[in-house]
């Protein structure tokens, strides 16, 4: 079988590379990713050498590298993690959103229709149904929830999904779908919620919490969602859409002191600031169906997967301490200074 992973460079799609080559050490994976902010090659390290595993920089926009790449590889099953994936920063550049979440889909599926494929993966988002409530906790998205998005980001990857769907019903196209809820764990880029808290908590710099700190995310540890696509590429229904979660919501406050308790730190570095634009409440996934039909459960308890997660960036300082002393410097100080 041979996969191209496209992203595969980024937190989730890195995660899914590793999952791969260790299950299916007979699978050719191939990665496609071009290497933006988010983007690490030091990520792939280990994975380098090995001779089922090739690395090519490209963009999923760019059609000509990615036919070429198709007429190389005669890939077997694309999963597209490939994405612009922060809120905050679709809120001050929306275009690089939807030239990448939605043109880039667009060409890689044409691609997929022009050469034939067993299967195009398309990995999406719980933001696509827009938040709940707080005052509702019985709430929770299924796959038939209507789209009502908030932030350009989300947005983007509706119109993503809306696409991939159209392919479908259009041209016949093997797609599936997941929409899964906030991962963690290692190679998470410290401009998210979870790393960006060990990070300056590690260093003693303040943690800035938006709003109140109330709004709730549903966090899932990143192997299960691997576990999960795994899950759907080879069982999943053709035309079908998986919502992934663990029922596992938490607000973000009680996220961060976690964190401060967790590595000895004080929770006076809890910082309150100006909340995001059109920040969404609370997002909590159903997800009865990948589990009665693909028999997926979560694995990881937050207690354990936070513990693993907090020990991985002890454990690999380097990996994000030389993240955030490049380039990231500008991007913190403009979102974060006089907040
Ligand atoms: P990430 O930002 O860590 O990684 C994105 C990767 O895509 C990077 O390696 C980047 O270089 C690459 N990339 C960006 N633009 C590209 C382009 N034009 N061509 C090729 N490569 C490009 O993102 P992530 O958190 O790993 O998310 C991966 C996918 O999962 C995204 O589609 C995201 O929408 C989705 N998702 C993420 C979460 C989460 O909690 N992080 C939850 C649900 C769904
Ligand atoms: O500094 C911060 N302070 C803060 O209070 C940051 C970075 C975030 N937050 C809040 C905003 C959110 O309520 O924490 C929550 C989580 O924020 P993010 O880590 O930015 O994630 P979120 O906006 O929930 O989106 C994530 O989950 C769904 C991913 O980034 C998306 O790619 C995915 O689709």
């Amino acid at each position: 079988m041979n996969i191209i992973v496209t992203g595969g460079a980024g937190f989730i799609g890195s995660n899914f590379i590793f999952h791969l080559l260790r299950k299916y050490p007979d699978y050719r994976i191939i990665c496609l990713d071009k290497l933006t902010y988010a983007g690490n090659l030091s990520t792939l390290k280990s994975v380098m050498n090995n001779a089922h595993f090739r690395f090519v920089k490209a963009d999923i926009c760019d059609r000509k590298a990615v036919e070429t790449l198709f007429e190389e590889e005669k890939p077997d099953i694309v999963v597209n993690f490939a994405a612009e994936s922060h809120v905050d920063r679709s809120i001050e550049t929306p275009e690089i959103f939807l030239q990448t979440n939605i043109i880039g889909t667009a060409v890689l599926m044409d691609t997929c229709r022009k050469y034939g494929i067993q299967r195009y993966h398309q990995v999406s988002t719980d933001e696509v149904y827009g938040d709940l409530p707080l005052d509702r906790p019985d709430l929770f998205f299924t796959e038939t929830t209507p789209l009502h998005t908030s932030s350009p980001y989300s947005s983007s990857k509706a119109g993503a999904d809306l696409l991939v769907l159209a392919y479908y019903r259009t041209y016949g196209l093997p797609v599936t779908i997941s929409r899964c809820s906030n991962n963690y764990g290692p190679y998470h880029f410290p401009e998210k919620l979870i790393p960006l808290m060990i990070a300056n908590a590690l260093n003693d710099k303040p943690l800035p919490v938006y709003g109140e700190g109330i709004n709730v995310r549903d966090w899932l540890y990143v192997e299960d969602h691997c576990k999960a696509i795994d899950l759907i590429i080879h069982n999943g229904k053709v035309g079908e859409i998986y919502n992934v979660g663990g029922h596992n919501e938490m607000r973000n406050i009680d996220i961060v002191k976690l964190i401060c308790r967790k590595l000895g730190k004080s929770e006076s570095l809890i910082t309150f600031v100006k909340d995001r634009k059109g920040h969404d409440m609370r997002y909590a996934i159903d997800p009865t169906k990948i589990h009665q039909e693909l028999g997926w459960l979560p694995e990881t308890k937050f207690e354990d997967g936070i513990q693993k997660t907090i020990r991985w960036y002890l454990e690999n300082r380097k990996w994000w301490e030389d993240i955030i002393s490049g380039e990231y410097r500008n991007y913190y100080e403009k979102m974060y200074s006089n907040r």
